[in-house]
């Protein structure tokens, strides 16, 4: 009975040292959290913060996905364009390269025949009727050549004989019509007279000039009968008129008989007005021309131009010694000179 006494006494004694130990049990007890809830409390504020972050970053991530994706089209883009552009460049250059070339090869062309024109100026230029043959002018008759910018000397108008022995012969001299006279002074032979497709003297000064090239001269004659005859000389040349015009004369040939000009060879040109010759008269007076005359004379192709039937009375008229004598004026005569070099 005691020993269940005791342990009742116990349990009052537990139940009131817990009683009074605790008197917070009676009240009610506050909403404070243990640790472990605390912690589970922090934790879910940090899930729930972390989350929004995520979902932050995710939005964010998106975000960005989005823009890069969207960068990387305009990328894609750019680079398609930046493609397309340097193709454009590179057609662009292609099409300058073309045109650069292009224009190369019209300099070229240029440059070529500029080269021609300065190769044409010097070797083909019109100097006389032997260079209009070399450009094809076959056909006999009145040409002009061009000024000689050289000299100064202006526009001249020849006579071109394009069939005789070959052609490309300038005529300095012509007697067939009598119309014009040949008894004139030093400056009208110095200049030339006549009608270029009559009678007439090209001048000294024309002749002088174009025989500053090694030159031939022919001078083709005909009588009243008919008969044709012809002089050449491999070499003719007139000095200028400080040195009076002297005449210089190579190999003759021909088939009238005795050369006749060989007589007036190395000497200077006279007339009416300025007696140059060997003599003591006036041999331009007496043969009534201007000429080479020595003392005075063994032709005189400037001489006054005879009708058939009157050339005998006198020592004045168109005379070759060699072919007819010193009294028989011929019924024709052409002097013509053309360049040596020349090839027809
Ligand atoms: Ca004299």
């Amino acid at each position: 009975m005691l020993k269940n006494h005791l342990s009742a006494v116990t349990w009052l004694c537990v139940f009131l040292v817990a009683f009074v130990g605790h008197p917070v049990w009676l009240q009610k007890p506050p909403k404070r959290k243990t640790p472990a809830q605390l912690k589970a409390a922090i934790c879910c504020e940090e899930m729930k913060e972390l989350r929004a972050q995520v979902a932050n970053l995710s939005s964010l991530l998106a975000d960005l996905s989005k823009k890069q994706e969207s960068d990387w089209v305009s990328v894609v883009m750019q680079v398609m364009e930046l493609e397309s552009n340097g193709k454009r460049m590179e057609s662009r250059l292609t099409d300058a390269e073309s045109k650069y070339s292009e224009m190369n090869n019209q300099i070229d062309i240029m440059q070529l025949q500029a080269a021609q024109t300065i190769t044409q100026t010097s070797a083909d230029a019109i100097y006389d009727c032997s260079s209009l043959y070399q450009k094809n002018y076959r056909i006999s008759g009145v040409y002009k050549l061009p000024p000689d910018e050289f000299l100064g000397s202006p526009e001249l108008e020849v006579f071109c004989d394009m069939e005789t022995a070959g052609g490309g012969w300038t005529i300095i001299q012509r007697r067939k019509s009598g119309l014009v006279s040949f008894y004139q002074n030093w400056k009208q032979y110095k200049q030339g007279f006549g009608s270029i497709r009559g009678d007439f003297w090209l001048g000294n000064e024309h002749i002088h000039r174009l025989t500053r090239q090694p030159t031939r001269l022919r001078v083709d004659m005909e009588d009243w009968e008919g008969n044709m005859r012809f002089a050449e000389y491999s070499h003719f040349a007139l000095s200028n008129e400080f040195n009076s015009y002297r005449l210089f004369l190579g190999n003759y040939s021909g088939n009238v008989g005795k050369d006749a000009l060989l007589y007036h060879n190395n000497t200077v040109f006279s007339t009416k007005d300025k007696d140059n010759d060997n003599c003591l008269d006036n041999c331009a007076q007496l043969r009534k021309g201007g000429y080479w005359y020595n003392c005075c004379t063994d032709s005189n192709l400037n001489g006054v131009y005879y009708r058939l039937g009157e050339h005998r009375k006198h020592l004045d008229g168109i005379t070759w010694y060699g072919w007819h004598g010193a009294t028989y004026s011929l019924k024709r005569v052409e002097m013509k000179i053309r360049p040596e070099a020349f090839k027809p």
